[in-house]
């Protein structure tokens, strides 16, 4: 789905009359030109002459030209296809309430999984996509996750027009001993953000060996994975050249080898978070396979909203809809202390090599 042209209409198209595209061209028979009915009625109800060629008529009969009429109704609405798919491209991502006059429309869902070892920046991107890189909760220190925590968000336009558009982000704790509870969002997922520690090179190995396998070992065939290298801000300040430039020959070879693209980013910052989860939603949507699957298993947001208490009361997932000041991050109830599960993941510290 790349940004299409919208192009001006051919000449043929438009009334020689009025200058404007037509709806309904008839054909002169004596010039053999096309003019819109109702302005070639008013031109030869004081006129004796052909609008083109200016001869005198001596045959005033029109007929409907309707394979003209066709081609011009087809052109509209291929023009008109192009414009909405170029403004669903300026889509931004946003938490909270759906606008209300969404409400009578189809919902698509599209699931997402955030997969990485412990201390990666998992919940600290959950957080900033869902209340934004100014809120205090992306700055807030974090426990290791429990969960997964769910998070929802929506698109800011409407899909095909007409399709809103949630986003399901699954935060799924990075500690091995957690790990069981997670399958159902390998499983289900229709796009994958495989996080890094960009200072933390053992951490890209670990997600390489470890969470790209079981992404495809038990994700779907045709799920679409990013690799996300996080804490670029610490990474450019705290890491030396050499590092860095061994850390950059990995992960880009980490990602081709894969086809997966590379996104760096700081999710403490906001850098590059928009981008990527743009990115990866269109990646879906692009693919033929996933889209029919999300067309098929959608649920509306009101669903999702209304279920919002009963899957609290049921399990460990909470489920954020809406972003409110005075309540804390979503994953407050299912995080405990931060503890160093496995060696490679624990330190977050800069500047190590495998
Ligand atoms: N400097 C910097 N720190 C970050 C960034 N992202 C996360 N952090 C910090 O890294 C630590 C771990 O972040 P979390 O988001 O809790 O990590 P996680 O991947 O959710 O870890 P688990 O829940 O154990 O799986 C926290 O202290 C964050 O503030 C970043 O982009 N830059
Ligand atoms: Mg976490």
């Amino acid at each position: 789905m790349t940004n299409q042209q919208i192009s001006s209409p051919p000449r043929d198209f438009l009334c020689p009359i009025t200058r404007e595209i037509m709806q309904n061209p008839v054909l002169l028979i004596e010039d053999g030109h096309s003019y819109e009915l109702y302005a070639l009625q008013r031109w030869l109800r004081d006129h004796n002459s052909s609008p083109m060629t200016n001869k005198p008529l001596r045959d005033r009969r029109f007929v409907h030209n309707f394979n003209l009429k066709n081609a011009i109704e087809e052109h509209c609405a291929q023009q008109e296809t192009l414009t909405f798919a170029n403004r669903f491209l300026s889509f931004n991502i946003r938490s909270g309430r759906i606008p209300s006059e969404w409400n009578d429309k189809p919902t698509l869902k599209i699931r997402l999984s955030l997969l990485g070892g412990s201390n990666v920046g998992k919940t600290t991107l959950a957080r900033c996509l869902q209340y934004g890189v100014q809120s205090s909760f992306v700055h807030l220190n974090t426990s290791a996750t429990v969960g997964p925590d769910l998070i929802f968000c929506y698109l800011d336009q409407l899909y095909e027009n007409k399709y809103v558009i949630i986003i399901q982000l699954a935060d799924i704790p990075g500690m091995e001993r957690y790990e069981s509870c997670c399958d159902n969002h390998f499983r289900n997922c229709h796009g994958a953000l495989l996080l890094s520690d960009s200072t933390d090179i053992d951490s890209l190995e670990r997600t390489e060996l470890y969470w790209y396998k079981q992404l495809q070992t038990k994700g779907k065939d045709d799920v679409e994975a990013i690799l996300v290298c996080n804490k670029i801000d610490l990474f450019e300040t705290n890491c030396d050249v050499h590092y860095r430039r061994i850390f950059y020959q990995r992960s880009e070879h980490f990602a081709s080898s894969h086809n997966m693209p590379i996104y760096h980013i700081s999710a403490l910052r906001g850098d590059n978070i928009q981008a990527m989860f743009k990115q990866l939603i269109l990646r879906i949507l692009q693919n033929e396979s996933l889209l029919q699957q999300i067309k098929e298993n959608s649920i509306g947001y009101d669903q999702i909203s209304n279920r919002k208490e009963s899957i609290r009361r049921t399990s460990s997932i909470q489920v954020s809809i809406q972003p409110s000041s005075s309540s804390p991050p979503s994953s407050s109830s299912s995080s405990s202390p931060r503890q160093n599960d496995n060696e490679g993941n624990s330190s977050g510290g800069c500047c190590k090599f495998a």
